[in-house]
Order: C-alpha cells, then structure tokens, then sequence
C-alpha cells in the first residue's frame, strides 16, 4: 500500500471521526489524581526546540531575525517559498538521542517534551498525512523521535511530544504577515486541517506514545475552546492516561478555568511562560516553560544566559508552589544540545543528586516564601532551601521539628523550640553557586 493510499484511508477514517465529536466521561477525583500522580511527583522536565529553524538559527541572510529564531516566518520575516528549501539541508549526523537521554537523566529530568511539529508543520516524525516531514523532506530521511523516546525510557524518563496547532506550512492557512504571530484559516479547510491534526497526533501516538502532548499555537482566531474539548476527548479515547495541557483549547488566558470543580477549559495542567505565578492555586495542576537564554530554538551568537543558580532556584520556585519546571535547550542543526546548556543541566544534575528528595514529589509549601529562600514540604518533612544566609544567622520555621540536618551533609543544625516554631542557628553554608537545603523533621 503506497504513503498516499494509506495516508487516504487514514485521513478518510479520520474525518468521519470529526464529525461525530467525542465526550469523554469526567473522571472522578481518585482517577484524575491516579493519572498525574507520575507528573506531579516529576517536578522537573526538559523542553526541546528542534526543527528547520536551527539551521537560520534567528538570522537569514547574515542579518538577525528579529523576535526568536523559530518564528522566523512570523510577521513577513522571510516568504514561506524561501523557508521550504531549508530542508534540503536538514541532516543532523550528530544527533545522539542517548546521549541526550543521558544528558537528561544526569541532570535528574524525570520527562522530555521535545517539539514534534512547531508553527512551521515540519514533523520530526514520520507522517502520511504530508511529505513535509524528516523522512521525506531532508537528506537524513529518518524519523527522530521515536528513538528518543526508547533512549528516554531506557533511563525510566517519561518522552512527551509538542504539537503546534497553528501551522504556517498547511494549505488551509496563510501567515498573517502584519500581527503577533498568526494565520488565517480558510473556513471551508478547517474540518480538513482539524482531521490532519488528529490524524497526525495518532501517528504520533503510535510510533512513540508520548505521555504528555503538550499544545501551543492555540491563539489564533479561528481555533476554538470547544475545538479544544474535541480535541482533547478525541485524544483522551485513544489514550485514557495521556495528559495535555491547557494549550489544547483557549485555557492559558488563565489556569483557574483548569480547576477540577468546574472545568471551564480543557487541559489537565496551567502553562506560565518565561514566569512563575507568584502563587500556586489549590486544585489547579501547572507548569512554568522557561529558556535559559533569550530563545526556545538555538540562536547563533545567544549571549543572555542565566547562571545555573538561578536556574536551580527557579526549580526550587516552582516546587515550592506546588508546579513543576519545564527547562528548555535549543539544539543545533547538527544535532549536538549546545555546551552552554549541557553544563547548566549537569549543574542542576550535581545538585539534584544531593537535593532531589526536597523537590521530587514535594507538595506546595504551606509556608509562604521567607525572604532568604524557600520552602518544601513533604509529609513530616519540611525542606528549607537557603539562596542566601540571613544576616542573622538563624532560621525561625513555623513548625516545631524534631531535628534539622544539611542535605548533603552530616553537620547537625542546631535548634531551639518554642511555642510552635523552631529557631535553627545556622552552620557555615555555601550559597555562592546553588542553594543549601536544610531538612527540619518534624512529628512523625
Ligand atoms: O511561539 C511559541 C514559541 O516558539 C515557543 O514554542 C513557546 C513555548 O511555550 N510557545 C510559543 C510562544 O508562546
């Protein structure tokens, strides 16, 4: 059967489908909570930007591009026409995917969420729903993603996918060349492209099964939030424990529409971009997608990186509210995850392997945020995590605890209990490069 009869029957199939739309039977509390547990408990995830957009890397015709290397056909940058031969000279011979793997699991990521078509709809898989795809577009003609995600879950890491709903490549839109980055559809193509999209998300499930398909590109006009629950139900039937997050419908306008009493919007987890809420919301499941430079695709000549400290702490931010932190690294066009970001995760890594306990499965700390840290919590266990040592030496935690120990370390901590709370005279800690954590046990 040729890729066209095939991609026919299966588009065929799937356009039946969109017209029936799906519902899916709310889940009760107890089996919502058994399908994120895993993702709850993970706290640490590693985004990748990977596509055509790292050959121009944010420049086209030795000027920079301007806004970010991936939206490089945003806004009339450059015409589509000039973009499409980019993938003539697509042929990453150093893409390792267990060296990445193994880069992740050093770092103490628990799941990857790497981009399976970005807003350009070049797929990094393999489909029969177009020829602009790796396999058959690109002199390196193989798929990429599912043996990532064998070396990924070589390592117990969980692989997840990020599907772009607006799509700058498919012939049912045009690039609006004027606004933030947008498209037009042509109303008449929009069951056509929503049968595209689900016919493409169910090859994607079942060439690597990702855990979590992770949306974007959900702003523009013509997508709605009831094309969003579709999508969801549809994708929710073929796969009952996957999770997706608000961004498959209109839910990143704000995560309160995500809580479980009355689910306004469709998504299982909130999606902060480039910031941390300055509050976790009870109920609410969210995570914060941040670069460690300027962009999410790699960028020549990319300066403005934050320090692994502040990295790490932005970690420690969003654990400490209950959300979890989607690091992201831009790889070349070679393949290769530039060295700025392999030595930041392997800084993390460092610290992870003394500290994980504080963040992995922590729930949001019922102590609001000290001026010189954090805080975790874990059951009986409450976790002090110290960016920088207060003048006086002493923490005063609300708790009355048994004992109080460095991570890492077997100095005792000295402390003193009263009325509820204990005060804990400090050792010498070294916060120049990463926090110190100190575990404050409390009543069994
Ligand atoms: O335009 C994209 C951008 O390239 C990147 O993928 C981020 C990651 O969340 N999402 C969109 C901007 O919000």
């Amino acid at each position: 059967m040729t890729k066209a009869f095939s991609s026919a029957i299966l588009f065929a199939a799937t356009l039946a489908l969109c017209l029936s739309p799906l519902v899916v039977r709310a889940a009760s509390p107890e089996e919502h909570d058994a399908r994120m547990a895993w993702w709850r408990d993970a706290r640490f995830g590693m985004f990748i930007h990977w596509g055509l957009y790292a050959i121009p890397a944010g420049e086209w015709n030795g000027k920079p591009v301007p806004g970010i290397g991936e939206w490089i056909l945003a806004k009339g940058n450059i015409p589509l026409a000039d973009y499409v031969p980019l993938a003539k000279q697509f042929n990453p011979t150093g893409y390792d995917p267990q060296e990445w793997a193994q880069i992740a699991a050093d770092a103490g990521i628990k799941y990857v969420v790497i981009t399976s078509k970005h807003h350009d709809g070049f797929c990094l898989f393999d489909t029969a729903a177009t020829d602009w795809d790796v396999v058959d577009a690109t002199p390196y003609g193989k798929d990429l993603l599912a043996p990532l995600a064998a070396a990924c879950r070589a390592r117990g890491i969980h692989f997840c996918t990020y599907y772009s709903i607006m799509d700058w490549h498919h012939p049912s839109q045009r690039i609006d060349s004027e606004k933030h980055h947008n498209t037009h559809i042509d109303p008449a193509r929009k069951p056509e492209y929503i049968a595209y999209m689900k016919q493409q998300l169910r090859e994607l499930l079942d060439s690597c099964d990702p855990d979590v398909l992770w949306f974007d590109g959900e702003w523009v006009e013509w997508w709605t939030e009831a094309d969003g629950k579709d999508l969801y139900a549809y994708l929710r039937d073929l796969k009952p424990s996957l999770i997706i997050n608000n961004r498959v419908g209109k839910g990143r306008k704000g995560m309160e529409g995500l809580n479980r009493g009355d689910q306004e919007y469709a998504g299982d987890f909130g999606t902060p971009e480039q910031q941390i809420p300055e509050t976790g919301i009870p109920g609410v499941d969210w995570e914060s997608c941040m670069t460690m430079n300027d962009t999410w695709g790699f960028k020549k000549n990319d300066h403005n990186w934050k320090s692994s400290k502040m990295l790490i702490e932005q970690l420690i931010d969003t654990s400490s509210k209950g959300g979890n932190y989607l690091l992201n690294v831009g790889p070349t066009a070679e393949g290769r995850i530039p060295a700025p970001s392999v030595e930041r995760l392997a800084a993390l890594g460092r610290w992870m392997r003394v500290n994980g306990e504080a963040i992995y499965g922590s729930a949001a700390s019922p102590i609001a945020s000290p001026d010189w840290g954090r805080f975790t919590a874990k059951r009986e266990r409450l976790y002090a995590h110290v960016f920088e040592t207060p003048a006086s030496g002493q923490l005063v935690v609300p708790c009355a605890a048994e004992n109080a120990v460095v991570l890492g370390s077997d100095v005792e901590v000295t402390i003193a209990v009263e009325d509820a709370q204990t005060k804990a005279t400090l050792p010498e800690l070294d916060t120049q490069d990463a926090p110190t954590v100190l575990l404050f046990q409390t009543a069994q």
